[in-house]
């Protein structure tokens, strides 16, 4: 195995988790390279089941270096906590075990708070987020007033930097009918936590080439999905960052051209969180069958998913925009005594087939999905360890989703026991 990135191909929640678990065992440096705490991941290891949401797959094997891109919002007081929860655990994670990019932008209360408020007034679009902060953290960093981690190595500026920021959140927070917060909150809350993440700064564009160099195995992993991308998602019911492939390079300080297998892992059916556009939704009997069946609920917030059909037409499109050289297709056996199972395989818009998500809201929201019928499969696919152990149907489904989306399936995997996987190819 060379390099992988693993992004998800739909809305997030793909069953990530185990397959990243699975290439760690394989890999010899794992990097996140997007998003922040917002993520959920459930690892089971020699039967203890794991939670993470802002720490790399990694932390939880021995002799892995794990590490923090730059292109992650890091929330050093989440980073305390569960640094502390897996503690609990039996699993220590010290500066040599783990990498924080010294150029990540950081998460603070005000972002938390922001989002928050943001979420719970009628204003403004409500998006459901996770409430952690991500968005207002993404904007500052944009907006060039971010605090990173590299400033808490240098607590004389800090300062000069809460000022610069608190310019631009007190006329913020005054017009949302917010108390304004003062520079000394800000500042106890960095110094309380600095000399708990300091220690973990590393310059980790010149780490990772070195390791790319000596011809160590990168695993990239990605979080949420690909129809959350900021630009390439359903906008603006996305998150706040990049969450193609590409960003892998940009968000580590590697280059593109070390990137290398692009796995997308998709779920056999659809779900999403939180509000926005999502055309083959079953909000009947199928998705609620689904989301039983799949266990449809988040790993760190608990939120219900939405359920509905698999929709080609938006896989084919994640395959484009982040080059996806394989598919891991997941949970294939929540379809198992299905009569029939629907797969979408165009749009109608105004009279007209499409074969793409426009990007207008407006249209995303009116797209009908045009549907084929599949006979389903009694017998059931959970479990199974090879191909030949699938129920003839349940290969003809995973065989016209790859005509359909024009990937070919990788890894099949059949249950969320790490053994349950098929390497098809
Ligand atoms: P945010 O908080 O600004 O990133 O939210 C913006 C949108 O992105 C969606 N989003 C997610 N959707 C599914 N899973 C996510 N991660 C965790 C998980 C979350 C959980 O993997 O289980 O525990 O529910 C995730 N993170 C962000 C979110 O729903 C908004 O639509
Ligand atoms: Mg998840």
């Amino acid at each position: 195995m060379g390099n992988v990135v693993v992004i998800g191909s739909q809305w997030g929640d793909e069953g990530k988790g185990k397959i990243v678990d699975w290439l760690s065992e394989r890999a010899d440096v794992i990097v996140r390279f997007q998003g922040g705490h917002n993520a959920g991941h459930t690892l089971v290891v020699d039967g203890t089941s794991y939670k993470l949401s802002l720490l790399p797959s990694g932390v939880v094997r021995r002799g892995k270096l794990s590490v923090i891109g730059n292109g992650v919002v890091f929330d050093p007081h989440a980073f305390v906590a569960e640094r502390k929860r897996l503690a609990e655990q039996g699993v220590t994670i010290n500066p040599s075990s783990l990498k924080i990019a010294d150029n990540a932008a950081l998460i603070l209360s005000l972002h938390r708070e922001l989002d928050a408020t943001r979420e719970s007034s009628n204003a403004g679009t409500k998006i459901g987020t996770t409430g952690r902060g991500i968005g207002p953290a993404y904007e500052d960093k944009v907006g060039r007033r971010a605090i990173r981690v590299i400033d808490l190595a240098n607590p004389d500026a800090l300062p000069e930097r809460i000022e610069r920021l608190l310019a631009h959140h007190n006329p913020l927070r005054r017009g949302l009918g917010q108390p304004e917060v003062d520079a000394q909150t800000i500042l106890d809350e960095l110094t309380s936590v600095a000399d708990e993440i300091v220690p973990f700064m590393d310059r980790v564009w010149r780490l990772l080439d070195e390791k790319r160099k000596a011809g160590q195995r990168i695993l990239f992993e990605g979080a949420q999905g690909t129809l959350l991308d900021i630009d390439h998602g359903t906008y603006p019911f996305v998150t706040s960052s990049n969450t193609v492939a590409g960003q892998a390079a940009a968000g580590s300080g590697l280059g593109p051209s070390s990137v290398g297998f692009v796995l997308g892992i998709t779920k056999a059916y659809t779900t999403r969180v939180g509000g926005g556009p999502f055309p083959s939704e079953q909000d009947n009997d199928v998705g609620q069958f689904l989301g039983e069946k799949g266990r449809e609920f988040g790993t760190v917030t608990g939120r219900k998913r939405r359920c509905g059909w698999f929709d080609a037409v938006l896989v084919r499109q994640a395959v484009a925009v982040n080059g996806i050289d394989g598919l891991a297709l997941t949970k294939l056996d929540v379809l198992d005594g299905l009569e029939e199972i629907k797969v979408v395989v165009g749009y109608k818009l105004d009279g007209e087939t499409i074969d793409y998500l426009p990007a207008s809201l407006a249209d995303q929201n009116r797209v009908e999905p045009i549907y084929e019928t599949f006979e389903g499969w009694q017998d059931t696919t959970a479990g199974a360890r090879s191909w030949s152990d699938l129920p003839a149907q349940a290969v003809k489904y995973v065989r016209h989703i790859e005509e359909l989306v024009s990937a070919p399936v990788t890894l099949l995997s059949t249950s969320p026991e790490r053994e349950d996987t098929i390497l098809v190819r």
